[in-house]
């Protein structure tokens, strides 16, 4: 990696539409709680994660018309340089803000395509709790047709919420087109198809960053294990303060499936999950054979 510059996740669009919220949710540990008050970002915020062996800044925009006027005016060159992936962040309950977005939206866009053209663009429409149930799909429908560009650049349009596992799934499937570039994350994601392959049984396998991001999903029901490896993680601390010692691992058993998480490195949960037809006894042996591969290698 020397000599290039670290790839950027840049989070813009419209003041309190969300942005600060994600980021410190799913990058920095912190919970709804944390994030009920609304502070506006000044300027931006930016910082640094490494996640297996791939380095990256989040650059987190004020949103403030002040503040993106000159982001993609005086200091386009700077913000739109080496960004792998633009997060544009839209407040679907606001919907008196949704032009002033789309007109932001359209300069950004511009701005990317001439810093960064290799870049992706996550258009996320988020509060989608906000949203009567039965209006969230048409909502998004409407929202994607508006925010689209004429530019040759791939936009992925998401609903989203911190009141639901979405964030998490959104940042971990853009983590993960980031770490494809190391080396060590290759290897990884091969042994574990290979893993997959060979024990069928296993119906999905994830391992998750200590921030709760899904950052490998191999299998069919790997989408399944975000929600319980996010409530694993938040209670792990506390767990591991009473019960000490290596291998730790635990279970959790639903009518149709079953789940094993294990700790592999302090920073990284690998877990797995099977359909209850298998005996639960040969899931764990499988399981542990699987932690010793991937702790090898990472
Ligand atoms: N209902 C709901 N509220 C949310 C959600 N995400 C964020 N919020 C709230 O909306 C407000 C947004 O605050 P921030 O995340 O700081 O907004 P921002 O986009 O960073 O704003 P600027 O820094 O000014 O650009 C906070 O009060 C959050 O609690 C969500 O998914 N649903
Ligand atoms: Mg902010």
């Amino acid at each position: 990696m020397s000599g290039t510059a670290v790839s950027k996740i840049l989070f813009m669009g419209l003041g309190a539409s969300g942005k600060s919220s994600i980021r410190s949710i799913v990058f920095e540990g912190k919970s709804l709680d944390d994030v009920k008050d609304y502070n506006a970002t000044i300027n931006y915020t930016r910082s640094t994660r490494n996640i297996i062996d791939s380095a990256f800044q989040i650059f987190d925009c004020g949103g403030q018309e002040s503040f993106i006027s000159v982001f993609v005016g005086d200091q386009a060159e700077f913000i739109f340089s080496n960004v792998s992936i633009l997060v544009w962040v839209v407040d679907v309950s606001n919907f008196d803000a949704v032009s002033t977005s789309k007109f932001y939206f359209d300069h950004a866009v511009n701005r990317l395509y001439q810093y960064s053209p290799d870049a992706v663009i996550y258009t996320l429409f988020h509060k989608i709790d906000l949203l009567l149930p039965d209006m969230r799909e048409q909502v998004i429908e409407t929202m994607e047709s508006f925010f689209t560009s004429d530019k040759d650049i791939q936009i992925y349009y998401r609903g989203t919420s911190i009141y639901d596992q979405s964030t998490f799934a959104v940042v971990g499937e853009m983590v993960q087109t980031l770490i494809t570039k190391s080396i060590k994350a290759k290897t990884v994601s091969e042994a574990i198809q290979e893993f997959v392959k060979q024990n069928v049984e296993l119906s999905g396998i994830a391992i998750y960053s200590e921030d709760g991001l899904p950052v490998f999903e191999e299998g069919d029901l790997a989408k399944k294990i975000i929600l319980p490896a996010n409530l694993w993680l938040t209670n792990y601390e506390r767990l591991r303060g009473d019960f000490p010692g290596n291998n730790f691992k635990t279970t959790l058993e639903t009518n149709e499936f079953m789940f094993v998480f294990q700790q592999i490195k302090t920073e990284i949960l690998l877990a797995g999950v099977a359909r209850k037809v298998s005996p639960l006894q040969y899931v764990l042996v499988k399981m542990d054979k699987l932690a010793e591969i991937v702790g090898e290698l990472l």
